[in-house]
């Protein structure tokens, strides 16, 4: 059973105009279908062939087969932790939380802006759960949390496929957008809802 590439959960031009659908061709269409049809091509024929993603994540070493992976997973990931009518603020238990860990939502924000900004080279910045709260986490290349018992609530791509033909070199641009035109808080609350019930 391959590993399939997850539909987005919006059209391709539901982000427009702060993530246009050219942006989404490539990123989508392109970069995030050859991470699966990488991964695919690394497991037919291996005893991960009919492992589930999560299943490869977990037992794949260093190298392609871990970083394709992680990569299909990440990016789903992804395109849930965005929203047409996203951004605005949390509320309820993710809110009460957040404020717990970082002090207050705006202090959350400007440290993940500040954490997406300033990771260096490609990567990605989550908001994770841990066992004693909330923090923010930065993932080199295609690392990912879920590798390492953090639980993630929401992520930003740092790579510059996932902003430079729209805001070019200009990612503290990309990154103010994201958080306060895109972000997905309802899917945050629910991720964190679930990792309350794990
Ligand atoms: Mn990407």
């Amino acid at each position: 059973m391959a590993i399939s590439l997850a539909p987005l959960p919006y059209s391709d031009n539901a982000l427009d105009p702060h993530i246009s659908d050219r942006t989404i061709s490539f990123h989508y269409g392109k970069h995030h279908a050859a991470y699966v049809n990488n991964l695919n091509g690394l497991i037919e024929g291996t005893g991960l062939a009919d492992a589930s993603l999560d299943q490869i994540i977990a037992a794949a070493g260093p190298g392609g087969l871990y970083n394709n992976a992680a990569q299909v997973w990440n990016h789903t990931f992804y395109w849930n932790s965005m929203h047409p009518t996203g951004g605005g603020d949390p509320s309820g238990d993710l809110a009460a939380a957040i404020d717990a860990s970082f002090g207050s939502v705006d202090a959350f924000k400007q440290q993940f802006a500040a954490d997406s900004i300033g990771n260096f080279g490609s990567g990605w910045t989550w908001l994770v759960r841990e066992a004693d709260g909330l923090a923010i986490v930065k993932t080199n290349d295609a690392d990912t949390p879920i590798k390492h018992g953090q639980t993630p609530l929401l992520t930003i791509d740092v790579w510059e496929h996932a902003y430079y033909l729209d805001y070019q070199n200009a990612r503290p641009a990309y990154v103010e957008t994201f958080i306060e035109k895109l972000l997905n808080w309802e899917f945050a609350a629910t991720n964190f809802a679930d990792s309350a019930n794990a």
